[in-house]
Order: C-alpha cells, then sequence, then structure tokens
C-alpha cells in the first residue's frame, strides 16, 4: 500500500492509502492525522468521472505535446508574457513554473481570489497569519462557526464539533445552521457589525476577559470607545438581530473554552479585512485567542515558516483584477479564470485581445474552449508533489500512483521549456520536494510545518511573539452609508420593496470551485414569488446571465444564492479589488431579476 494525500484546493488535504495495482480504487489513510476515515465524493467519484484533456491543441487542431511545447516555448518568446495560476492543485510544486517566469522576465501575478481580505484583517491584529491546530478545536465547549459552510467545504472539521455548543452567523440557514443552538440569520456584509456590537456588549457586560487583556491588549480602552461610534438600534435592525439575541450569545460563550471558524462568506466583500479584523478583536476582548480551546481559525498561512524556492521578484499584476490584453502571451495553469474571476465578460474580451493563450490544464472548461494552444496536465496521482494545508500543520508526500502518457508534470513542463529556450536546466525534481521536507519536523509517519505551534500566540503577538494584540480602531466603507440605517427604520417593513438583492456565492458540494458537477441553479426565498424551474435573467452593473429558480425557505429574502460552480455566474460579479489585501470581492454587488 501507497500512502498520498489530496491535492484538491481544500482545507483538509486528506490522506489516501491505495496501491498501483488496486488503483483507482483509493480509501482514507485512517492513521493521517486530518482525515476522519472517510474520502469525500469530489475525489472517491467526480473526480475520476471528470473528462480529462487528453491531447494537445493549436488552435483547436489536435497535436502531439512535443509540437505544442514547442509553439508554447516560441510563444514565450515575445516581450510581454504573463503566468496566471489557479488552484486547481495544491501541491507546491505547482509554483515550479514561476522559475520559468523569472529566467524568461516574464510578468506573474500577485492577490488572490479568495481569502486576500481577510488575510490582511488577521495580519493588521495579530501581524502573522498562524493556523490553528485541529485539536485546539475538538478541546473547545463552544465553536462559533462564522461565514463558513463547514458540513460542505470542510466536512473533516465536523466530528470535533459533536457534543459542542454551536452558535453559527450565517445569512442562509445551511446544514450546520439547523443544528446549531443559535443560528443568527444575519444580512449579509453585516459581520463587521455583529463583532462590533458583540465586543460592545461584551464589555458593558463584563464579560471581557480583565486578566487576559491587560497581558496582550491594554489599549481595550480605545477600541471600547471605538465601538461607542456605532448607533445601537440601527445597527442591531440592520443585522437583523436584537439585545437579546446578542446577550444568548455572549453568555454561551461566557466562561466556555470558544473557537471562532471563520469562513470565506464574511470577507468577500470590499471591506473584508475589517471584518476579519473585527472578529479577532472581539475574541481578544472575551480571552477566546491564544489559550487552550481556543482561538479564531481562517484561512491560515500553509507557507509560514518555509523558505520557498519557488519564491521570485519581478514585475506582478492583480490575480483577481488582471488586464490580460496587455501581454503577448497569458499562460494558464490550473486554473478556469473565465469562470472562476470575478466579471467574466470582462475576463472573456481580455483574453481574446491578448495574442496567444495557453492552458495547461486538466479538464475542458470554458478557459481551454478560448485557448490557442491547450496542454494536457498530469493529475496528483500522476506526479511526485507535497501537500501543504491551510487548515493544519501536516505536510504530506503526494506520489505517484498512476502512469499517464499524455500529459505533463509541472516539473516537466519548466524543464521542457528551459530547455527549449536555451536556459540552465533545473534540478533534479527530488531536489526541490527534498528543500520542503528537509524543513520539516518527523511527526511519526507524518511531517510537520516549521510552523506548528501547539498553541498559536500563547506568548504574544507579532513576529517576535512577544508583541500586543492591535484592535480594529478605524472603519470606512463607501458601499453602505450608515444614513441607509435611520432611513430603513423610519419605514415600517411592509413598505420597502427590495427590487435589489444580494448575491451570496458559495461552495458547492458536488464541485471544487468550477471543477466537476456543474449548476444553473438560482435559489430564493419563496415570498419573491418565482416558481421552481423557471427560468429568470439576473442582472447587475457588470453583466447578466440566465438561471434556473429553485425555490427554499432557507434563504433571507433580501438575497439570492447561486453557487460558485454555476455556469454564469461570474457574469455577475465585480472586477474591484478588496481595499486592502488584494482580493476579489465577489458579493460587493446587488443584483435584479426580469
Ligand atoms: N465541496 C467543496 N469544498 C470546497 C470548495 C468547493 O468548491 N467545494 N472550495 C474550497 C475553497 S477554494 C475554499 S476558499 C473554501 C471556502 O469555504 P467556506 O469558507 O465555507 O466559504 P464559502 O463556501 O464561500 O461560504 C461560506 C458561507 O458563508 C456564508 N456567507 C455568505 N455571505 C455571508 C456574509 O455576508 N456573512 C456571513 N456571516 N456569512 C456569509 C454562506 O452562506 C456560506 O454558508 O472551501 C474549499 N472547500
Ligand atoms: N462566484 C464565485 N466565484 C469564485 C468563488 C466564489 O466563492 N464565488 N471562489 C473563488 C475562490 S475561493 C477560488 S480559490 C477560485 C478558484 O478558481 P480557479 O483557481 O480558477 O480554480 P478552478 O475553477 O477550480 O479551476 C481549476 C482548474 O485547474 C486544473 N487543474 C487541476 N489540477 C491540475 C494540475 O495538477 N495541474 C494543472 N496544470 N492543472 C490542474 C483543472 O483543469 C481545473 O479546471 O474561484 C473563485 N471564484
Ligand atoms: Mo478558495
Amino acid at each position: 500500500m501507497i500512502k498520498t494525500t489530496c491535492g484538491l484546493d481544500c482545507p483538509d488535504a486528506c490522506g489516501i492509502t491505495t496501491s498501483t495495482q488496486t488503483f483507482p480504487k483509493i480509501e482514507a489513510d485512517k492513521k493521517h492525522p486530518t482525515s476522519n476515515g472517510t474520502l469525500c465524493s469530489l475525489l472517491n467519484r467526480y473526480m475520476f468521472e471528470e473528462p480529462r484533456v487528453k491531447v494537445a491543441k493549436i488552435e483547436g487542431k489536435e497535436v502531439s505535446l512535443d509540437i505544442a511545447m514547442e509553439a508554447v516555448a516560441n510563444a514565450l518568446k515575445s516581450d510581454k508574457k504573463l503566468l496566471w495560476r489557479g488552484s486547481g492543485n495544491f501541491g507546491v510544486m505547482q509554483e515550479i513554473t514561476n522559475l520559468l517566469f523569472e529566467k524568461i522576465e516574464g510578468t506573474t501575478t500577485k492577490g488572490t481570489l479568495c481569502d486576500g481580505a481577510g488575510d490582511e484583517g488577521i495580519l493588521k491584529g495579530r501581524e502573522v497569519n498562524r493556523i490553528l491546530p485541529p485539536e485546539q478545536i475538538a478541546n473547545a465547549e463552544v465553536v462559533v462557526v462564522w461565514g463558513k459552510n463547514i458540513t460542505v467545504t470542510a466536512s473533516h472539521l465536523m466530528p470535533h464539533l459533536k457534543g459542542k455548543k454551536i452558535i453559527v452567523i450565517d445569512p442562509i440557514k445551511t446544514a450546520i445552521a439547523k443544528q446549531a443552538d443559535i443560528h443568527l440569520q444575519v444580512a449579509p456584509r453585516s459581520d463587521f457589525y455583529t463583532a462590533i456590537m458583540l465586543s460592545r456588549f461584551a464589555i458593558m457586560g463584563d464579560y471581557e476577559d480583565v486578566e487576559f487583556i491587560e497581558e496582550f491588549a491594554p489599549d481595550i480602552e480605545d477600541f471600547y470607545d471605538f465601538t461607542k461610534e456605532f448607533r445601537i438600534r440601527p445597527i442591531l435592525d440592520y443585522i437583523g438581530t436584537d439585545l437579546s439575541e446578542m446577550g444568548k450569545i455572549l453568555e454561551m460563550i461566557s466562561g466556555k473554552k470558544t473557537v471562532f471558524l471563520v469562513g470565506n462568506g464574511v470577507q468577500k466583500y470590499s471591506n473584508g479585512h475589517h471584518v476579519l479584523h473585527a472578529i479577532d478583536s472581539l475574541a481578544v476582548t472575551l480571552g477566546k485567542i491564544a489559550k487552550e480551546g481556543c482561538g479564531v481559525a481562517f484561512l491560515g498561512n500553509s507557507k509560514l515558516g518555509f523558505d520557498n524556492p519557488f519564491e521570485i521578484k519581478g514585475k506582478k499584476v492583480q490575480k483577481a483584477t488582471t488586464n490580460f490584453s496587455e501581454f503577448d502571451t497569458v499562460l494558464i495553469q490550473g486554473g478556469n479564470p473565465v469562470a472562476s474571476m470575478p466579471n467574466s465578460s470582462r475576463v472573456i474580451d481580455e483574453l481574446k485581445k491578448s495574442k496567444t493563450v495557453i492552458y495547461f490544464g486538466l479538464y475542458e472548461n470554458e478557459t481551454s474552449k478560448i485557448a490557442d494552444i491547450v496542454i494536457p496536465a498530469k493529475n496528483f496521482f500522476e506526479k511526485e508533489d507535497i501537500r501543504l494545508s491551510y487548515a493544519h500543520h501536516i505536510v504530506s508526500p503526494m506520489r505517484t500512483i498512476s502512469s499517464c502518457d499524455y500529459g505533463i508534470s509541472e516539473y516537466d513542463f519548466t524543464s521542457t521549456l528551459l530547455q527549449n529556450l536555451g536556459y540552465e536546466a533545473l534540478k533534479d525534481e527530488s531536489y526541490y520536494l527534498n528543500l520542503w521536507l528537509e524543513q520539516c519536523t518527523k511527526k511519526e509517519d507524518y511531517y510537520l510545518s516549521p510552523a506548528y505551534q501547539e498553541i498559536p500566540y500563547a506568548d504574544g503577538f507579532g513576529e517576535d511573539e512577544d508583541e500586543e494584540f492591535v484592535f480594529i480602531e478605524e472603519y470606512s466603507d463607501d458601499f453602505i452609508k450608515t444614513k441607509q440605517f435611520t432611513r430603513a427604520r423610519k419605514k415600517s417593513k411592509k413598505e420597502i420593496i427590495i427590487t435589489e438583492y444580494w448575491l451570496i456565492t458559495p461552495k458547492a458540494s458536488k464541485a471544487l470551485n468550477t471543477q466537476f458537477k456543474r449548476d444553473n441553479r438560482v435559489i430564493l426565498h419563496p415570498s419573491l414569488g418565482f416558481e421552481d424551474n423557471q427560468s429568470i435573467t439576473l442582472y447587475s452593473n457588470y453583466g447578466e446571465h440566465k438561471f434556473v429558480v429553485k425555490n427554499d425557505e432557507e434563504m433571507r429574502n433580501d438575497a439570492v444564492l447561486i453557487y460558485a460552480n454555476s455556469i454564469g455566474v461570474n457574469f455577475l460579479t465585480p472586477d474591484i479589488l478588496s481595499e486592502e489585501g488584494d482580493s476579489a470581492c465577489y458579493q460587493e454587488v446587488k443584483i435584479s431579476i426580469r
């Protein structure tokens, strides 16, 4: 039997056992510290059902891999070339193509489609984004699931929640919300206010952890003053809650070891950094961080503590709002930007203006369809790699289990092009793999990241771990004006006719971003008055697209939901960057229905 690891972009990064003889039969590695004995259907089933790109193409014509690679080499000789990498595979070797772009003086990207805004908010308070080890989640007594659809997107955390008090803060009545002791069904994009209000009431009600604050966060008085700048009544109305519900939450947490599991949902907005900074400030006020069974877990920095051999300098452009037309040659690796980036019409226009688009991936998708050159990749069962995770510290090798004679690995792709273009060859593949493993400590059969700490921030915050926490003390928001709060209050609820809806766009259970099963549904509250299976057009300032209606009581009546795997969802989303953190803001948009 061989042990390997799932490479799909998911926090769990599950251990797998299989053998070359029995593959594609795979099983969960029951000894792997983060597996719970099962593998999800994405890995077990949908990945194997998805038709692969099995032959290289130039302008739609099938050619041999050698000829296609020569065409890629020629295209990379142009002046302006860009590498745009997606997150289809989470192995570290994906980044080896950086070494090619360093040599040819090409442009790469900075920023992210994913968690950049939230990450920046964490850095503001703690200076480093350390991962909360799952053991601390297991040690907690109360778990606050905040904008994270845990049963779908991180199902291997579910066993840790057994027997605990659960508080869910989410505009949708998700599966975990249905099991929760308290579900705060907040208005979308109101989490900053929720965190600030909870902090204010915590201090007013003497729920704060005085001893902890003295040592780690003495600036609390200024933070308290800051929370008082916000008016209680209109803001609680806006969030969709009241004093008694806020009180219940604080009572449930008080005196109990509490973990906050914060997901991407809270920060898909221009002010996403404020949200994570406010949630951290709340956790510090309550003393629910840097202790056993406590902490705020967001997507952590998986590469923290590593020297990354693939980090390069050179020109970088924004990943979420790339102007592809500025480049003659665009190499798209492991991603599907035509469907996954915001504002699809703009992305398609931009890509059409660039001379040569190269798609290097596993599956046919919206991006492969418009590419000039298509190069088939190998999947993570067909090459060697190392897997890190943004939710735990286990570092796991990924092994070659199966052969693939039509695809090429990222290492071979880079190596071939460097040779073809006359540059010095790469070192052996094992050299790079070992560079990662050598930096780890060994824990039984597994490796542990150099950043591992049993209780993160136990000695303090900052790089040197002896600094104080920095509270949030300023807030700006151009999208929602606080004046709206007073206006909404003056009208009775009946008078307000909603014509524009928030767009909630979370991850789907049968897809991994745009890979695997796709959809075309929009989910609405029945009170909006549409029929199931009716086809409707949604439009925003950025574009429009048709979707098929599914009614669901789990929705609020001021929001519609379209999963991230849905065909056309990103025709509606804005190509704007978060105020800080260089992140996409998929939900900073209101949509109308035709
Ligand atoms: N099955 C599956 N698993 C996945 C993925 C997948 O595509 N499919 N993708 C992976 C990737 S790339 C990532 S980044 C992670 C992300 O996983 P999560 O962090 O769970 O992120 P999302 O699924 O985007 O949204 C999470 C929740 O946020 C809620 N939400 C939306 N808007 C708001 C808001 O304004 N406030 C609050 N409080 N909640 C809000 C949504 O209703 C949803 O329940 O999942 C990973 N795991
Ligand atoms: N509306 C909306 N849009 C979103 C989001 C959302 O919540 N809502 N979420 C955003 C988030 S969090 C993320 S992370 C992005 C993800 O967006 P992308 O990074 O573009 O990821 P995918 O769309 O899944 O495309 C991954 C592609 O990688 C290729 N691939 C897989 N494995 C390999 C490999 O080993 N080698 C190579 N060369 N190719 C491979 C496959 O062909 C696959 O089609 O989407 C973002 N888009
Ligand atoms: Mo993501």
